[in-house]
């Protein structure tokens, strides 16, 4: 039953079996844009999205993923195209070794640095074990996570004096952004140092799920896959996302360097605690850029 991302070892993709090895609609995939048809669909109805709840939620490394659990009849997601009402149990992040590789889908082979998951079951089943066996069990919205590049205007003497000044800094988006590298919406990321290790887990206060998803989204991919995990049920109604989310280098580097996670391609082994630092080898810049 243990599965990892280790690729070649024995318990690696291509030794995860069932359904994994032998299902029809595997995920992920990548999707070839110039290949996709085009449809239009009702735009999503995501309930709550926008309102910040009471409960508290609950940050979880659980070995294989950085997963974030939502309170229970809350978010729900209808509309989109999805035939009847999902709620959203959790989302959980996917990301990689370096930046050029750690979503799951890649979109014209492009991989992004990270993919976030928003997890959803379809309400006509009575809870999320019982929708994960059935075709039309699941829903998941996929997000592609970009990292922001800083760069400080060189007339000042480091970043830190840069920072309050009006031409104190250069971001450079995949497209060319404007505005703060920062993303509020991604806060919680600050606490994945507490939960570095498998099985740790904290408290951390509510917040509104909607400024997470990209502001535009009414262009969308859409197919029938699985869960891109063991078992890799055939359940699963995916949306990804056509436009992305930006967060910082720092908010990327707090979960993909801090969690001690035993995966490599899409997701790799660091064994560097929260605030330890260590000399690594140069490499080039220009080649993380588009
Ligand atoms: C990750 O391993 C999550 O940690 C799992 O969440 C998730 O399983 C699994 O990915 C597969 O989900 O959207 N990538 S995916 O297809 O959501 C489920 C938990 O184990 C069932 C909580
Ligand atoms: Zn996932």
């Amino acid at each position: 039953n243990e599965w990892d991302y280790v690729v070649g070892g024995p318990n690696g993709p291509a030794n995860w079996n069932g359904t994994c090895a032998t299902g029809k609609k595997q995920s992920p995939i990548n999707i070839n844009v110039a290949a996709t048809k085009y449809q239009m669909m009702p735009s999503f109805v995501l309930k709550n999205y926008r309102v910040k709840p009471e409960n508290e939620y609950t940050l979880v490394n659980n070995g294989h993923s950085l997963v974030v659990n939502l309170p229970a009849g809350y978010f729900k997601v209808s509309g989109g195209g999805l035939t009847g009402e999902f709620e959203t149990v959790q989302f959980h992040l996917h990301w990689g070794s370096s930046n050029d590789k750690g979503s799951e889908h890649t979109m014209d082979e492009k991989a992004y640095p990270a993919e976030i998951h928003f997890v959803s079951y379809n309400t006509k089943y009575a809870n999320i074990s019982v929708a994960l066996p059935e075709s039309d069990g699941l829903a998941v919205l996929g997000v592609f996570i970009e990292i922001h590049f800083v760069s400080y205007n060189t007339k000042y003497a480091n970043i830190s004096v840069a920072l309050p000044k009006s031409d104190g800094l250069a971001v450079l988006g995949v497209f060319i952004e404007v505005g703060g590298d920062y993303n509020p919406a991604y806060e919680f990321l600050k606490y994945a140092k507490n939960v570095t290790e498998a099985s740790n887990k904290t408290s951390i206060m509510p917040f509104k799920l909607e400024p997470m998803l990209p502001e535009t989204r009414d262009k969308f991919f859409r197919y029938n896959g699985s869960l891109t995990t063991p078992k890799c049920d055939e359940s699963v109604t995916w949306t990804v996302f056509k436009d992305s989310v930006k967060i910082s280098e720092t908010q990327h580097s707090g979960f993909s360097y801090n969690i001690n996670i035993k995966k490599q391609e899409r997701i790799q082994v660091y064994k560097i605690k929260a605030s330890n630092q260590t000399s690594i080898m140069p490499f080039k810049l220009e080649p993380m850029l588009p």
